[in-house]
C-alpha cells in the first residue's frame, strides 16, 4: 500500500494583495517549492497523485458555524478595499477573491486523504495545501488560516468512518489553538501541540496554550500543550519531546488514525520559529508516528516559510511515508534545559490523565542536577573506514542556517532495502516483492576463520548459519543492502552475534548498538572503547554495568515493555548514534510478533535504518515475515490497548535510568526538581 499526494495547482492563487509585514511570508511560493523539490528527488512520482477536490458546505458545517461560511463565500465578490477591510477584523489574515475557492480545496484535500487512508487505497499520505488550517476556529479565520483543515478531517473520520479515537499531532511552531477549542472536550480526539511560546510572550499570545490547558469535562487529559520557552529547540529537544511526553500517551491512546498538523516553521531556518531542528529530524518524527493506527497517517501542511528548509522538510516527510528509512540526525543528542523544563511541567499536568505516566513521575529519579556540557557524548571516533560519513556524529553545534541545506550526503541509497538470509529458503513467507531472499554466502574458508574460538560454532548448522549472516552483513557494510534478517541455532545465538560485532567493527562500522534481548552473554572481550554499545534487555546479567555495557533482568513480556523502549532503548540508541544496529533475539526473549516488530521498526530510525535483527532458526516463518516487512518499511501491527507496566518493572526501570542519565542525557524526562 503507498502513499498518496493531494494537491491542486489552484491553492497557489490566493496571496496578499496589499502591505502587510505579518501576513507576506505566507506566500504562493511555499507550495510550489515544496512539489518542484519533490519532483526533483523522483518523490512526487512515487506517491499516488490526488486532484484536490472542493469540500461541501456539509463538509465546512462539521467545525465551522454557517454564518462564518457564508461570510467567506461572500469574499469571492469583494474588491480589494473590502477585502482589506474584512481582513482587518481578524488576526493575521489576507482575503483574497480566491480565498474561499483556495480554503474549500485546502480542506477537500484533507478529506480525500482520510478517505484514501480509511478505505484502504493507501497506507498513508500528506496533503500540500494553502491556505493553513489550525488557527481557524469555528467563526473566525486567524493566523494565515480560513477553514479548519485538520479538524475538518477529524471530524469527518469520526462521522463518516466512525472512528473512536483520533490522534492529532500538531508539530507547527505555532499552537493551533483552532483544533484545541474544537476538540477541548472530546476525548474521541488526542490533540499534541508543541509551540513557541516564550511564556506567552509569542503569537498568539493565549494562556491556554500552556501546559496546563488541558482539556475540560469528559476532554480532560486529551489536549496536551508543550509550550517552548525559549528559540532554538533542536533534534534532541524534539526528539525527547516523542519519546518521553507524546509517544507515551500515544501508546496509551492507542489511536485507529493519525492526523499530523505538519507545519514546517518548526524547522531549523524558518523566521516565525527561529528553531534549530534540521529537516532530517522530521523524517525521525514521521517515522516514530508511523508505528501507531497500524501506520494510517495523514499529514496536512500548515506553515513553513522559509522555502528552501520547508521544501526539504517536506521531501523527508513524504520520503518516510514511503517507507525509506530516515538519514541519522546530526547534532549533539543533548536536550536543552529549558526543552526538559518544558517536558516536565507538561507531563506532570498530564499525569492525573494517563497511567503511563503516573508510575513514573511518582518515583523521583535519583540523579544529580543537568547541565549542558556534552560530556555524556560518546568520545571521538577513528576516522576512516567505507560507511556513510553522514552517520558519524557531527561534533560540531547545529549547522548555521545559510549552511545547513549544503552538506552533501555522502550514502547513495543502497540498492536493495531489505533481504533475508535464512538457512532453509522457506516458501511459507509471506514477503513483499521486492524483500530479496539472500542464496549467497561467505566463502567457507573466511567463515570457518571466524568460527575457530567459538566451540558452539563448529557444528555443521551452525557454520551454514554463520556464512550467510557474514554474507548479509558484508552487504550491508558495503551499502549494497540496507537491512536484514539472519537466522542462527539457538546454542550457537551468542557466538554468532560476538561474531557479527567483531565483524561489522572491523569491516567499517564506527559505532554499533547492539540490543541482545534473553538469555544471551555479553560477548567475554567485547571492549569498552566507545564503538560498541550492548544492551541487553531480559537476560541474566545485573542491571547497569556501565556506560557502554548495559543489562537489566526487566523481563519484556509484562506491560513494561514499552517503557523500556521509549525511556531507555531509543534514548540510549539516539544518545549513542550508531551507524549499524544489531537486534537479536535470545534464547528466552519472550518477545511476541508484534513486539518483536515495534522494537525492529523504532530501531530502523537510527544507522540510517542499517539494521541486521538475528532470529533463532526455529522462530515461526511469521516472526521472519513480520520482521522482514517491518524492516522493509511496513507499519507493525498495532499492539492493542497496552497494558501498563508493573510497580516493580518501573522501579527497575527507573533505577537504571538514574544510574545512566549523568551519561546518556537522552534519558532525562526532565529538568530534576527536589521532592517539596
Ligand atoms: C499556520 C501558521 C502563523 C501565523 C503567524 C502570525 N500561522 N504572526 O503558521
Ligand atoms: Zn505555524
Amino acid at each position: 500500500m503507498g502513499t498518496a499526494l493531494v494537491y491542486h495547482e489552484d491553492m497557489t492563487a490566493t496571496r496578499l494583495l496589499w502591505d502587510d509585514p505579518e501576513c507576506e511570508i505566507e506566500r504562493p511560493e511555499r507550495l510550489t517549492a515544496a512539489l518542484d523539490r519533490l519532483r526533483q528527488r523522483g518523490l512526487e512520482q512515487r506517491c499516488l497523485r490526488l486532484s484536490a477536490r472542493e469540500a461541501s458546505k456539509e463538509e465546512l458545517g462539521l467545525v465551522h458555524s454557517p454564518e462564518y461560511v457564508s461570510l467567506v463565500r461572500k469574499t469571492q465578490v469583494l474588491g480589494e478595499e473590502e477585502l482589506q477591510a474584512l481582513s482587518r477584523q481578524f488576526d493575521a489574515i489576507y482575503f483574497h477573491p480566491s480565498t474561499f475557492h483556495c480554503a474549500r480545496l485546502a480542506a477537500g484535500a484533507g478529506l480525500q486523504l482520510v478517505d484514501a487512508v480509511l478505505t484502504g487505497t493507501v497506507q498513508n499520505g500528506l496533503a500540500l495545501v494553502r491556505p493553513p488550517g489550525h488557527h481557524s476556529q469555528r467563526a473566525a479565520a486567524n493566523g494565515f488560516c480560513v477553514f479548519n483543515n485538520v479538524a475538518i478531517a477529524a471530524a469527518h473520520a469520526k462521522q463518516k468512518h466512525g472512528l473512536h479515537r483520533i490522534l492529532i499531532v500538531d508539530w507547527d511552531v505555532h499552537h493551533g489553538q483552532g483544533i484545541q477549542y474544537l476538540f477541548e472536550d472530546d476525548p474521541s480526539v488526542l490533540y499534541f501541540s508543541w509551540h513557541r511560546y516564550e511564556h506567552g510572550r509569542f503569537w498568539p499570545f493565549l494562556r491556554e496554550s500552556d501546559a496546563d490547558a488541558v482539556g475540560r469535562g469528559q476532554g480532560l487529559g486529551f489536549t496536551v500543550n508543550l509550550p517552548w520557552n525559549q528559540v532554538g529547540m533542536g533534534n534532541a529537544d524534539y526528539m525527547a519531546a516523542f519519546l518521553h511526553l507524546l509517544l507515551p500517551l500515544a501508546f496509551e491512546f492507542d489511536p485507529e488514525l493519525v492526523l499530523v498538523s505538519a507545519g514546517f516553521d518548526s524547522a531549523i531556518g524558518d523566521p516565525e520559529g527561529q528553531m534549530q531542528a534540521t529537516p532530517e529530524c522530521f523524517a525521525h518524527l514521521t517515522q516514530l508516528l508511523q508505528v501507531l493506527a497500524g501506520g494510517r497517517v495523514c499529514a496536512m501542511l500548515e506553515g513553513g516559510y522559509h522555502l528552501e528548509s520547508l521544501a526539504e522538510s517536506v521531501c523527508m516527510t513524504v520520503q518516510t511515508l514511503l517507507g525509506d528509512p530516515a538519514p541519522p540526525l546530526s547534532g549533539p543528542m543533548v536536550p536543552c534545559q529549558s526543552a526538559l523544563e518544558s517536558i516536565q511541567s507538561a507531563r506532570a499536568a498530564q499525569a492525573p490523565y494517563w497511567k503511563s505516566l503516573q508510575l513514573q513521575d511518582a518515583t523521583p529519579v535519583p540523579t544529580s542536577p543537568s547541565t549542558h556540557s556534552p560530556e555524556g557524548r560518546p568520545p571521538p571516533l577513528l576516522p576512516g573506514g567505507p560507511m556513510c560519513k553522514a552517520a558519524a556524529p557531527a561534533p560540531a553545534p547545529a549547522p548555521a542556517p545559510s549552511s545547513f541545506l549544503d552538506q552533501p550526503c555522502l550514502c547513495p541509497a543502497p540498492s536493495v532495502r531489505t533481504t533475508v538470509a535464512l538457512t532453509a529458503p522457506d516458501t511459507t513467507l509471506v514477503l513483499p516483492p521486492d524483500v530479496i531472499q539472500q542464496e549467497g554466502s561467505a566463502l567457507r574458508e573466511e567463515t570457518e576463520a571466524w568460527a575457530r574460538p567459538h566451540k558452539s560454532l563448529a557444528r555443521e548448522e551452525a557454520l551454514t548459519a554463520l556464512g550467510k549472516l557474514l554474507y548479509l552483513l558484508d552487504g550491508m557494510l558495503d551499502g549494497q543492502v540496507n537491512s536484514g534478517i539472519a537466522a542462527t541455532p539457538a546454542s550457537a545465538a551468542a557466538a554468532t552475534l560476538d561474531v557479527a560485532i567483531q565483524r561489522g567493527l572491523s569491516h567499517g562500522a564506527q559505532r554499533l548498538l547492539c540490543v541482545a534481548l534473553g538469555q544471551l552473554d555479553r560477548p567475554p572481550d567485547l571492549a569498552h572503547d566507545g564503538r560498541t554499545l550492548w544492551l541487553n534487555i531480559g537476560g541474566k546479567e545485573a542491571a547497569a554495568l556501565s556506560m557502554f555495557h548495559v543489562s537489566t533482568p526487566l523481563p519484556v513480556m509484562t506491560g513494561g515493555f514499552l517503557s523500556c523502549i521509549l525511556g531507555l532503548v531509543l534514548p540510549l540508541a539516539y544518545g549513542f548514534q550508531p551507524d549499524l544496529v544489531l537486534v537479536a533475539l535470545g534464547p528466552g526473549h519472550g518477545l511476541q510478533g508484534p513486539h518483536a516488530a515495534l522494537l525492529s521498526a523504532m530501531l530502523r530510525g537510527l544507522a540510517g535504518g542499517r539494521v541486521l535483527a538475528l532470529l533463532e532458526e526455529d522462530s515461526t516463518p511469521q516472526l521472519a515475515g513480520i520482521l522482514a516487512r517491518v524492516l522493509h518499511g511496513e507499519a507493525p501491527p498495532s499492539l492493542g490497548p497496552s497494558s501498563m507496566a508493573s510497580p516493580e518493572d518501573v522501579q527497575a526501570l527507573m533505577y537504571l535510568r538514574g544510574q545512566l542519565e549523568p551519561q546518556w542525557k537522552m534519558l532525562q524526562v526532565g529538568a530534576f526538581t527536589p521532592q517539596k
